[in-house]
């Protein structure tokens, strides 16, 4: 059964799924071959993922889109700056600093945040703040699984996220565009459910540098910036959490950040998305309400104004 973005659209300009089937079958015959051997560590990304209920059906884009058309301003503005800076990135060792209200604060190594894991693959469709949408085969698994592996106190009513700071390796970090660590946050209800996944792999690679290695958030049915890369710490909070985008322009970017074609940026239509991967001939589509997610995701809006929660 597949949720969420369903296959009645034209998605002819990404990668036939056909191909991306056989792709990702030899990579599980050769993952078998090399099991015993130089495999390992915890970015391993798909080899033991299993398909998840809310993979959609829609083709995903190519590798090449996906890693070479980024947002990632911690390694400079230009969407092609992530591909060209990133790999200069350490993501091993890694760790996470999960505190606030939560049972068991502390610093866990990216291992000990994967052990006893169940990777699984999610393909969603993933739509950016300025308008372009991609399909991106993300392996990851539920927050929700480490926010109860760790506990979460009665008090908590937000998670907070943090990325990295460490300028020598990220060149964008020598100017101050944002106010250094790039933060997002989430409702505690929007944080537990299920489309929410933390993503360490796409396709059958670990996760790309430019994507957010080794670890980042994935939220399909907001707009692309709540999807947080390189993630350092982990907050339980009662307030809620500051967040970059809505410290540079509050007018513009508010917490909910929910993708909502019926609010127009202040600067720009939100009614449509341009699909990454057509080149020159770049097709356009109606963006859904929630991106797509509406059936699963509305429920947690009940009541609230989304013009004025935006
Ligand atoms: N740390 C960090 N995370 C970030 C960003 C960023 O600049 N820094 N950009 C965001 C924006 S605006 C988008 S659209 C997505 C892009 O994710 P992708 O490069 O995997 O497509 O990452 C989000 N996460
Ligand atoms: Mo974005």
């Amino acid at each position: 059964m597949s949720k969420g973005y369903k296959s009645d659209l034209n998605w002819s300009d990404v990668t036939p799924r056909a191909q991306w089937m056989n792709r990702r079958q030899l990579m599980l015959g050769a993952g078998a071959l090399a099991m015993g051997g130089a495999i390992a560590g915890p970015a391993l990304a798909k080899l033991n993922a299993v398909s998840s209920p809310y993979s959609t059906d829609a083709e995903p884009n190519s590798l090449e889109d996906i890693t070479s058309y980024n947002n990632y301003y911690e390694f400079g503005t230009d969407k092609g700056d992530p591909a060209r800076y990133a790999g200069g990135l350490t993501t091993d060792p890694w760790s996470i600093q999960i505190d606030g209200l939560v049972d068991s604060p502390g610093s866990y190594g990216l291992e000990d945040v994967l052990s006893g894991v169940t990777l699984e693959e999610r393909i969603y469709r993933f739509r950016c703040v300025e308008a372009w949408s991609m399909v991106v085969p993300w392996v990851g698994f539920e927050l929700s699984t480490l926010l109860a592996k760790v506990g979460v106190q009665s008090g908590a009513k937000y998670v907070s996220f943090e990325t990295l700071v460490r300028p020598e390796e990220m060149p964008g970090q020598r100017r101050a565009l944002i106010d250094w660590p790039y933060r997002e946050g989430l409702r505690l209800d929007e944080a537990m459910h299920p489309l929410t996944i933390l993503a360490t792999g796409l396709y059958d690679e670990p996760m790309p540098n430019q994507n957010g290695a080794p670890i980042r958030l994935v939220v399909p049915w907001k707009y692309g910036f709540k999807s947080i890369k390189s993630i350092v710490r982990i907050s339980l909070t009662a307030e809620q959490p500051l967040t970059s985008w809505n410290m540079i322009n509050p007018r513009e970017y508010g917490f909910y950040s929910n993708v909502n074609p019926e609010v127009d940026h202040p600067r720009w239509s939100q009614a449509s998305e341009r699909l990454v991967g057509g080149g020159l001939f770049a097709k356009r589509q109606d963006t859904l309400m929630f991106n797509g997610y509406a059936e699963e995701v509305a429920g947690l809006y009940a009541g609230q104004d989304l013009a004025k929660d935006y």
